[in-house]
């Protein structure tokens, strides 16, 4: 098989990060739709909405309020998937029935005070103070002896399942390595062993000699579409420096990690002329203390759109019981974001 093959036949496509296939079919796009279409929510219109959980100086669910905060603001989540003192147990029966007890923490991140904002529509220096708090989160819930993964993540869009569009993200930190983190770490370091650099910065030189699925890069990140890439236009952010974790970036990089994001973000919005829907999340070396030089950290966004605002994908059918599976070609969907404008489409004039 030819590389130009790969616009034309189907195939499929190998993630070194996880070591699992996708199953590409280009020619597919051209089937007729009658399938379900969505309701995609509009730009939050009020910069403060007195019922909102997150604005500040709100009530929370439980009665706790918002301090009157002007910048981010963590606090611990108040239905935490995760615990601090979960007490340790297992259950074992012929290696069939087995469960662990898992602790951990979880916390809510608040973006910015204003509830109309996104990423797309905060400057750089405000998503800066995000990538902070992310960093020191990242620090403080990493050096806990108990905690080992710390997975940082937005959910955008009520179809990504998030229950609230004033801009916020989550932290889950886990006693033990989430499957994801489990997978990526241990093709990183067996690459590592065999090459003697991360997998991550080889993988970067190659996409920028090719260029075709490059998206945005500056000095010290770029933005692309992996070519393994499964959902339509799922997307990767890499640093260009090895670095394991956000606490490793210096003051240039955090500000150019803000600057790329935004520009991503409103890549993302001005596809489709919609808040656009999608999982975003760092994958950060495990922090049970160990070195990880071979752990080079990166961003997956995971959008689940298909071909308009209203159309998404769903994985069900042959995805569910064999392997995922994409139309769009991950250079036609780079080709397609590569041509969105670069001002967000609320701020035209
Ligand atoms: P999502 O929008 O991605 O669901 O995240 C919001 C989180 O905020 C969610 O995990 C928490 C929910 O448990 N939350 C609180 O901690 N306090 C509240 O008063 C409401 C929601
Ligand atoms: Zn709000």
């Amino acid at each position: 098989m030819n590389f130009s093959d790969l616009t034309s036949q189907p195939h499929r496509r190998f993630n070194p990060l996880t070591r699992e296939w996708v199953l590409v079919s280009p020619h597919r796009t051209a089937r007729p739709w009658q399938g379900q279409t969505e309701d995609v929510a509009a730009a939050a219109p009020v910069t403060y909405d007195p019922s909102c959980y997150l604005c500040p100086g709100n009530l929370r669910a439980e009665g706790v309020a918002n301090p009157a905060y002007t910048g981010t603001f963590v606090f611990d989540n108040d239905f935490a998937a995760l615990r601090p003192d979960t007490p340790a147990e297992e259950i074992q029966e012929k290696g069939l029935l087995v469960a662990r007890s898992e602790a951990g923490r979880c916390r809510v991140v608040c973006f910015s005070p204003r509830h109309d904002l996104t990423m797309a529509r905060m400057g750089v220096a405000e998503l800066r103070q995000v990538v902070d708090t992310w960093a020191q989160e990242f620090s403080a819930l990493g050096s806990d002896p108990n905690i080992r993964s710390v997975q940082i993540f937005e959910n955008r869009g009520a179809m990504m399942g998030c229950s609230n569009s004033h801009p916020h993200g989550q932290i889950w930190a886990n006693e033990t390595l989430p499957n994801e983190l489990a997978k990526e770490a241990a093709a990183c370091r067996e690459y590592w062993q065999l090459r003697g650099a991360t997998l991550l910065h080889d993988y970067l030189q190659l996409e920028l000699e090719k260029k075709e699925r490059l998206l945005l890069a500056n000095d010290h990140f770029v933005w692309l579409v992996p070519f393994w890439a499964v959902w339509p236009f799922e997307t990767l952010l890499v640093s260009r420096r090895c670095v394991s974790a956000l606490d490793q970036l210096r003051d240039e990089e955090r500000t150019a990690l803000a600057e790329i994001l935004r520009q991503a973000a409103i890549r993302y919005d001005n596809l489709f002329r919609t808040p656009f829907p999608y999982t975003m999340g760092f994958h950060q070396r495990p922090t049970d203390g160990g070195d990880y030089p071979e752990f080079h950290l990166h961003a997956h966004f995971y959008p689940p759109l298909l071909r308009s605002a209203t159309i998404r994908k769903f994985m069900v059918g042959y995805e569910m019981l064999g392997m995922p599976q994409r139309d769009i070609t991950p250079e036609a969907a780079a080709r397609w974001l590569r041509e969105v404008p670069a001002r967000h489409y609320l701020n035209e004039r």
